[in-house]
């Protein structure tokens, strides 16, 4: 989703930038995410990565992996109204924090969760009506502090959204 980002680069978020999740169907259901899994991948090239591998023990794909999950701070969360920004009042949520997990209500945690953190499953039983539909979007930061370690490193986000018809 992102490309070419460099430590101390911060994106995501923009209207529209979220993915959308819709309940075409008649009955009303609740929203889990499941399955998610993050894959690290090296990508180190020999003549290039000079700068990578002194400061990355193992830059080889098969034994190490990539190290951008491991830097790279996230924050996924329910974007209700498609603004790609984490509504507050008073610096506490107007809309849910899938991770790092805070509800509505409570202190917003920023962009602070680690990408190879985030948990297998989210029960949010986020409820989203017939006919209606709702936005997952992401903030990411890579801190300035990070070193060459993640040069040439991908990290992929993968999840399954669930619409179960009862809150479970
Ligand atoms: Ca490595
Ligand atoms: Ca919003
Ligand atoms: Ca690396
Ligand atoms: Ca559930």
């Amino acid at each position: 989703m992102f490309s070419n980002i460099a430590p101390g680069d911060t994106g995501g978020g923009g209207a529209g930038a979220g993915l959308t999740i819709s309940n075409t169907g008649s009955l009303n259901g609740y929203l889990d995410l499941s399955s998610i899994n993050v894959t690290n991948a090296e990508n180190y090239n020999a003549t290039t990565d000079e700068a990578e591998a002194a400061d990355d023990a193992d830059t080889s794909d098969v034994t190490g992996g990539g190290e951008m999950g491991a830097n790279l701070l996230v924050q996924i969360w329910l974007d209700a109204d498609n603004d790609g920004v984490v509504d507050v009042s008073a610096g506490n949520l107007l809309e849910e924090s899938i991770y790092p997990a805070a509800a509505i209500g409570a202190p917003d945690p920023g962009v602070t969760g680690v990408l190879d953190n985030i948990a297998a499953t989210y029960d949010m039983d986020e409820p989203l009506g017939a006919g209606n539909s709702t936005y997952i979007a992401i903030l990411w930061d890579l801190p300035s502090a990070t070193n060459n370690t993640v040069q040439g490193d991908s990290a992929t986000l993968a999840f399954t959204v669930e619409l179960d018809q009862t809150a479970d």
